[in-house]
């Protein structure tokens, strides 16, 4: 240590009264953040010297960046019906918002029509809902398709999707040539977090790489890949696992489109990226600058000969999961910061998240909060005036740096395993995820981790928020209208012969789907109709889930609060003579699985025994499955707003079947607003979003044993 550093060690440990390495934030990545940075810790360090523009583009893939041209403003919205959506595109681009990003409902998502039995709580619930070209026409009807860049937020059903709104810009008047945007096609991330798959992974593989393949032959505006590691912090993940899953995820889309005989200068330009920034603002900072720094060195192992090949393009997000239901102005702010960090970052286009997204999707009102919030750092803060303005401090390169180390060795874990789609099947990655959210689920009910407004500082009286309520029977009556008009009005025979072909090509191996799949779209086949061609070619994907065990146990080892559940759940199990059981269902098409996760491992680990139920249930199957295996409560997770119409239908088939006994509690994304709805139905508690899980299974344990004195 140089004499100086001796110097100020010393000093440090007389004004702590302590050693200096006791105030040592290790991070959930397991890095060490010392509470002071120095030259010393950049020795060796070898990116320093690099300039924007330039590979390995650690300072960012313009020359220029912020101050040649801002980045996008992209707010992801899209709820109710396609003329609704594009009412409120229009409004958001006139008053400032730059691009389209569309969310699209779960229905959507996972490739049924809405008229499906399966998606009846779903439609137009968590995005808008779209069946055919004429739905996609209206959504972006006066959207100027040759001008306005468009993001599509579509994995499952991605093939009907690209190819409607293929057709929908032709019909306007907007070769595919012309159009720009992006489509996020990633569905490796889908069988790890976000859930949304349809096909097995290896056809689902085949669909990314003509995607690719179709994009770079036809559409060179349009970036054919948005490979994403925001779903995976939602749902848990370190800063490394974020990074490191996602850039191997690169790897192997790239490995797949070069099997199909693509020249990788063809295509590597056009794809992009996409990440989450949480709370943690300088180690987000530097998360993006050593993404960039790894996939240049990713990239060099391909030998492109364009420098536009090894540039790392990214979208960001602030994060979902770091918003609050409690005291939710407390959430402008965070988004606030947030954004600065993906500014400071280097973002090529941002998403600001509403304050009311731990409630229900954004009102008019938080959606022009949430627009203004980037706005104003565009237009009143000055940071786009300098590139990379923190390139040179210690502290930022010395995590650029370690983040970078620490990610590569998990992406090299990962390809030893061979590669990216082979961890995936060995479950690997998912479990890491899932332990990493256990723990940080079980920090923060301890108090470790401060959540302001939740877990301290809590306001004694709190102000209801005005929410958007979505009137999901409506949208979905006149979704149905449409398909039938559209059904009506097209030719049947052309319609079959285009799906059998398409099929075929599916099925065969020979002809790109996406290509099919245009022409299928042009002759007004559904997405439910493409997707059901292409189901009987692949099958569906069909995961089984599984229970993390001892992860929450062991963050609470001692601890007597947690001792006192335990003891006392034990000497319930006593009187019953049998542990309780609980089953965590997810109902509908809703993938979002973090909460039911954590709770499972929870409760397994406090001594309940805990049936996981599979994705994607119907109440009534979920019933079943329920009295099959004889549980005494169900807990239903629901984040996608389908509990209204699911819940209770949940509770009508127990009862149906005789089974009222059963125990109905559910937790979530649920507006207090729509409490009472759900205990008149005769739901037995609900566990809100910032839920102290150890309360949750106090609550059930105060259930159970009511029922066992009533009964
Ligand atoms: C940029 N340009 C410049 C410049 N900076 N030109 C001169 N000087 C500068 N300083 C040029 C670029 O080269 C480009 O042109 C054009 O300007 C646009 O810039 P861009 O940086 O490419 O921005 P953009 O078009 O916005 O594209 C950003 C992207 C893209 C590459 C990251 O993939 C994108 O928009 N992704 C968004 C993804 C998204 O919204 N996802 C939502 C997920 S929500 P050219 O000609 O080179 O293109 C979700 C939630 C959920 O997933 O789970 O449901
Ligand atoms: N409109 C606006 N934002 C949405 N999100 C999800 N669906 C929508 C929608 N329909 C945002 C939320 C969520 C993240 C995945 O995307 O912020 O956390």
């Amino acid at each position: 240590m140089a004499p100086k550093l001796e110097k100020w060690r010393e000093l440090a440990e007389k004004e702590l009264k302590r050693s200096p390495e006791t105030i040592v934030w290790n991070t959930p990545e397991d890095i060490k953040v010392k509470p002071l940075y120095t030259a010393e810790d950049l020795e060796g360090v070898s990116h320093l010297e690099s300039l924007p523009g330039m590979k390995p583009f650690v300072r960012g893939p313009r020359a220029t960046m912020y101050a040649g041209r801002p980045w996008t403003i992209r707010q992801y919205a899209g709820f109710s019906t396609a003329e609704e959506s594009n009412a409120f595109y229009r409004k958001a681009l006139a008053a400032g918002q730059q691009g389209v990003s569309v969310a699209f409902d779960l229905a959507t998502h996972r490739g049924y029509d809405s008229d499906h039995p399966r998606v009846e709580g779903d439609v137009g619930k968590a995005g808008v809902a779209i069946d055919s070209v004429e739905d996609m026409k209206i959504l972006f009807e006066g959207i100027p398709l040759e001008k306005v860049s468009v993001s599509m937020t579509m994995n499952g059903a991605v093939i009907p999707i690209l190819a409607n709104f293929i057709v929908a810009g032709e019909e306007q008047g907007v070769p595919r040539a012309q159009l720009s945007g992006t489509i996020q096609n990633d569905i490796l991330k889908e069988f790890m977090v976000r859930n949304t798959y349809i096909y097995p992974p290896e056809p689902s593989m085949r669909i990314v790489a003509d995607i690719i393949e179709y994009t770079a032959r036809e559409m060179p505006k349009f970036n054919s890949i948005s490979i994403s590691g925001y779903h995976m912090q939602e749902a848990g993940a370190t800063l490394v696992q974020e990074l490191a899953f996602t850039l191997a995820d690169g790897r192997e889309y790239v490995r797949a489109a070069l099997k199909k005989g693509l020249n990788v200068d063809d295509f590597a330009g056009r794809l992009s990226f996409f990440f989450a920034i949480g709370m943690n603002f300088f180690m987000e900072i530097a998360k993006l600058r050593a993404a960039r720094l790894l996939w240049a060195r990713i990239m060099e192992e391909f030998e492109p000969k364009k420098a536009s090949s090894l540039m790392l393009r990214t979208h960001c997000q602030t994060s979902g999961v770091s918003l609050q239901e409690q005291d939710p102005y407390n959430n402008i702010v965070r988004t606030a910061f947030e954004a600065m960090s993906a500014a400071l970052g280097g973002t090529q286009s941002l998403h600001t998240n509403s304050f009311d997204e731990a409630i229900a999707l954004p009102t008019e009102f938080s959606a022009r909060i949430a627009r203004n919030t980037q706005l104003i750092l565009q237009h009143e803060t000055g940071v786009t005036n300098v590139v990379d303005p923190l390139a040179g401090s210690y502290y930022i390169e010395s995590l650029t740096n370690e983040l970078a180390e620490k990610a590569w060795a998990l992406i090299e874990e990962m390809e030893s395993l061979g590669g990216m789609t082979q961890a995936v099947a060995t479950g690997l990655p998912k479990r890491l995820i899932e332990e990493a959210a256990i723990r940080k689920q079980a920090s923060v009910d301890r108090g470790e981790t401060v959540i302001v407004g939740v877990n301290k500082y809590r306001p004694e009286t709190e102000d209801e928020i005005e929410i958007l309520q979505i009137d999901n029977t409506a949208v979905r009556l006149s979704q149905i209208a449409r398909l039938e008009k559209v059904k009506r009005q097209r030719d049947p025979k052309r319609v079959e012969a285009a799906l059998a072909a398409l099929e075929q090509v599916a099925r065969t191996g020979e002809g790109n789907i996406l290509e099919a799949a245009v022409e299928a779209a042009r002759l007004r086949a559904t997405v439910g109709e493409i997707s059901d061609a292409m189901r009987n070619a692949f099958n569906e994907n069909v995961a089984v889930p599984v229970i993390v065990e001892k992860v929450y146990g062991e963050s609470y080892e001692n601890d007597p609060e947690y001792r006192t559940v335990v003891e006392r759940l034990q000497s319930f199990s006593e009187t019953l003579q049998e542990k309780p059981r609980v089953m965590i269902a997810k109902l509908g098409q809703d993938g979002h699985d973090r909460g039911a996760k954590v709770i499972a491992s929870a409760f397994n680990d406090i001594g309940f025994e805990v049936l996981a139920g599979p994705l994607f249930q119907t109440p009534e199957e979920a019933a079943d499955m329920a009295i099959a295996s004889k549980v005494h409560v169900v807990g239903a997770s629901s984040l996608a707003a389908g509990h209204k119409t699911l819940v209770p239908q949940l509770i009508q088939e127990l009862k149906k079947k005789g089974a009222e006994n059963i125990i109905v509690v559910c937790g979530g994304v649920i507006p207090r607003q729509d409490y009472d709805y759900l205990l008149e139905q005769g739901v037995a508690a609900i566990f809100g979003p910032g839920s102290n899980v150890l309360e949750c299974a106090r609550t059930v344990l105060d259930l159970l044993e009511g029922r066992r004195r009533n009964d």
